[in-house]
């Protein structure tokens, strides 16, 4: 009886620990973005927390191979907007870099700038990224409510010159709050 007793206990506790694992990991849906709005579906991005940060295994394909700017941006929203010069831009809504401290600059992953600054996506030969990068200074809290950008082009992770904060905006996905 009392074996019964204790060999419950340790079933519930191993439930609840892979009941909390499981609230730490988040599936983000990546979708190409255009003027025209939200396009098709190329994958899915999956948010992990670790000891070390953040980190963000993509699960990608149909992408051009090559090195993408990859950012958290602000708002829960891919959809055409806008720009300052008044030009309809893809997923303008979502805002720009996340930078809840008002840093205003660019400089990357392990930089004091925007907190919302990644580092970059890798596209293999066959047109997939698979490789997870790592967000050491964003946690799982900072996550809902906003979106994951990835921009033509790579990332100087630096504000100049201008494609530090990335290219264009190519694909997107809302970070469900
Ligand atoms: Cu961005
Ligand atoms: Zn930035």
């Amino acid at each position: 009886m009392r074996l019964a007793t204790t060999l419950t206990g340790i079933a519930a506790s191993l439930l609840l620990a892979s009941a909390a694992h499981a609230n730490e990991t988040l599936e983000v849906d990546m979708h190409k973005v255009s003027t025209d709005g939200v396009e098709e579906s190329i994958g899915s991005v999956s948010l992990e927390t670790t000891d070390h940060g953040l980190l963000l295994t993509p699960s990608l394909s149909g992408l051009e191979p090559g090195v993408y700017g990859f950012h958290v941006h602000q708002n829960a929203s891919c959809e055409p907007a806008e720009n300052d010069e008044g030009e309809m831009t893809a997923a303008q809504a979502a805002g720009g870099h996340y930078d809840p401290e008002e840093t205003g600059t660019h400089q990357g992953p392990y930089g004091d700038g925007h907190l919302g600054d990644l580092p970059v996506l890798t596209v293999n030969e066959d047109g997939e990224a698979n490789l997870p990068v790592l967000a050491p200074r964003l946690s799982m809290e900072d996550m809902p409510g906003r979106s994951l950008m990835i921009h033509e082009g790579g990332d100087t992770y630096s504000d100049e010159p201008h494609l530090g904060g990335g290219g264009g905006r190519m694909a997107c996905g809302v970070v469900e709050s």
